[in-house]
């Protein structure tokens, strides 16, 4: 097989990108030390997290040199994501770090005024100018996953040979990627960006792109000023979320429960068992899902915790689905089984290594937030939400919240954020608040939806995993009123979890509230819906969405 070179420098998980340059046949060559870049002909620099983290990573390990060397030569680079970024001149996330100045500019971050940050989902990547570069398709789209972007100006970049494509969010046009001679660099992630992706890599491995590049650099007065149309711009994100807990008979299954309650109603009680996690989530995947989430719903407590099944799901499963992964459950300081302590940190390390893109926690956030509201809204950075974002950048990490409906008959009547409902309790309550719970809905507290999301967002979570357990599994449709009431509450994106029993709960999650994504489990996995007949249904209703290329 032909080789490429990967830079290693801790940045996340590379175990996708690693895949996906196996699936279109080359292997990677891990560059460990600045020396060995004079190895690399074609080098791939990733990147997740903070600029500065990257940047002074990079130029604490003396590879700044080596890398303008390798471009310089005229040698096959690519950038992803922070990887783009690093080529940029310097970032406003952190101001004191240059970059690598082989692009002039600095980079800034988008608005969060009027919509969420970090830009979070599968949005285009257009290039006017030259239409196929690396394989790129204007219909197509791309993940893409952050805060910072470099604002796209017509023709500057043009001017200065680059071939720019772009993506807009919320009004705000940005570099989604750039290329010149042998240098391609993508903000989105082709190695998450399914079929559409794997093309850009392969564009660039075989050289394809660089010489079809060659054969048409963009002129000077090339601008690429295209209107917005329709079908551009941030996608509505459908997800496929998988429940995994072992059986009674100690196999690993997908379960869903009702309302949390994942056992058959016969009087056996046995746990629902609904298929194999790999299988199913390379089912979603094939059939559009944009991202696929595992809830470990038990901890697996009796097994080392370097063993821990998930592990291997995960491993197993990056190998076939190029889309985001995520995974829930158990992500908090723990002791092994020989007594040692491991931390949350290192937990969510496993995972990513393993192939996951981003944590999710759960009852660990709801016991944080306490303690952050108890301290008088201190953040101490030792919470588990705080290391993971720190080391692995906002985007990583997820919150899930299992709310339940607490009616009261008054505004009033509590401390506690309420609202009017349209579905009254059952004595007549015209508002309720919503409790967060942990252990699984098995424990209730004494603090709000909009208290814990709020003290998440202050800690450095990216995106809010909505759950309800009193829509769990009832197909009636998502909560809008809770839904509306985070969303109103916090600037990071929301997925809008439970209840949805058919497409056009979808539609009305979308149409109804400002939710970023919104995700499905029973009606999926019994097959009563695909993820492919939701996505043609929301585009039957003009929403954009992203269809399935194979
Ligand atoms: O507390 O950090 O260990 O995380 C545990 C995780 O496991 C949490 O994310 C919690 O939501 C989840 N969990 C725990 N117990 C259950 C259970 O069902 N007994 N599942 C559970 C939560 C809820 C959703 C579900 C949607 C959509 N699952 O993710 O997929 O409600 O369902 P629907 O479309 O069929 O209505 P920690």
């Amino acid at each position: 097989m032909p080789k490429v070179h990967l830079l290693d420098y801790v940045a996340g998980n590379v175990r996708s990108l690693v895949n996906a340059i196996e699936k279109v046949g080359y292997e990677v060559e891990w560059v460990r030390s600045p020396e060995e870049v004079a190895n690399a002909e074609k080098l791939i620099l990733p990147g997740v997290g903070h600029f500065g983290h990257c940047l002074s990573q990079l130029a604490s390990a003396g590879y700044l040199p080596a890398l303008r060397a390798h471009v310089d030569a005229g040698k096959p680079f690519m950038g992803i994501c922070v990887g783009l970024q690093a080529l940029f001149s310097s970032s406003a996330e952190d101001p004191q770090c240059p970059g690598l100045d082989i692009v002039p500019g600095t980079l800034n971050r988008f608005d969060d005024s009027t919509k969420a940050v970090p830009h979070i989902g599968w949005n285009n990547a257009s290039c006017p100018t030259n239409p196929t570069l690396y394989g790129l398709k204007s219909s197509s789209k791309y993940y893409y996953v952050h805060s910072y972007k470099y604002p796209y100006k017509q023709g500057e970049l043009e001017n200065q040979g680059w071939a720019v494509a772009t993506a807009t969010y919320g009004g705000e046009k940005f570099v989604g990627a750039v290329a010149k001679g042998n240098i391609l660099a993508t903000q989105f992630h082709p190695e998450k960006s399914g079929v559409a992706g794997l093309r850009v890599i392969r564009a660039f491995l075989d050289g394809s792109g660089a010489k079809a590049l060659a054969a048409k650099p963009p002129q000077a007065t090339d601008g690429g000023a295209v209107e917005l149309v329709a079908s551009e711009g941030l996608t509505r994100r459908v997800i496929a979320c998988l429940d995994v807990r072992t059986n009674d008979q100690g196999d690993l299954v997908v379960t869903k429960g009702d309302q949390y309650d994942v056992r058959e109603k016969s009087d056996e009680r046995s746990v629902r068992n609904l298929g194999k996690p790999v299988d199913m989530a390379k089912k979603y995947y094939e059939q559009g899902a944009d991202e696929v989430t595992f809830l470990n719903i038990t901890s697996f407590r009796d097994c080392p915790i370097a063993d821990l099944p998930m592990l291997e799901i995960l491993k197993r499963t990056s190998e076939t689905v190029f889309v985001p992964l995520t995974i829930g459950g158990g992500i908090r300081d723990t002791v092994d089984v020989d007594g040692t302590k491991v931390s949350a940190l290192e937990i969510a390390t496993m995972y990513f290594k393993s192939g996951a893109d981003k944590v999710s926690i759960g009852s660990d956030a709801v016991l944080a937030a306490e303690e952050y509201y108890a301290g008088g809204k201190t953040l101490f950075g030792n919470t588990a939400i705080e290391q993971i974002s720190k080391a692995y950048g906002n985007q990583a990490v997820v919150v899930s919240v299992d709310p339940k409906r607490v009616y009261v008959p008054k505004q009033d009547a509590t401390r506690h954020a309420t609202l009017k409902t349209k579905t009254p309790g059952p004595k007549g309550e015209e508002y309720c608040w919503y409790a967060c719970t942990i252990k699984g809905g098995r424990e209730t507290r004494d603090l709000d939806v909009v208290e814990l999301t709020q003290a998440v967002e202050a800690m450095g979570a990216g995106e809010i995993l909505l759950n309800c357990i009193d829509k769990d599994g009832t197909n009636s449709g998502f909560d809008l009123e809770l839904i509306t009431q985070v969303k109103e509450a916090i600037r990071i994106p929301v997925i809008a979890s439970s209840g949805a029993g058919n497409p056009g709960h979808f539609e009305e999650v979308f149409e109804k509230t400002t939710t970023d994504a919104a995700l499905g489990a029973g009606m999926f996995h019994r097959g009563e819906y695909t993820v492919q007949q939701v996505k043609d249904y929301l585009a039957g209703k003009s929403l954009v969405v992203r269809q399935f290329e194979g």
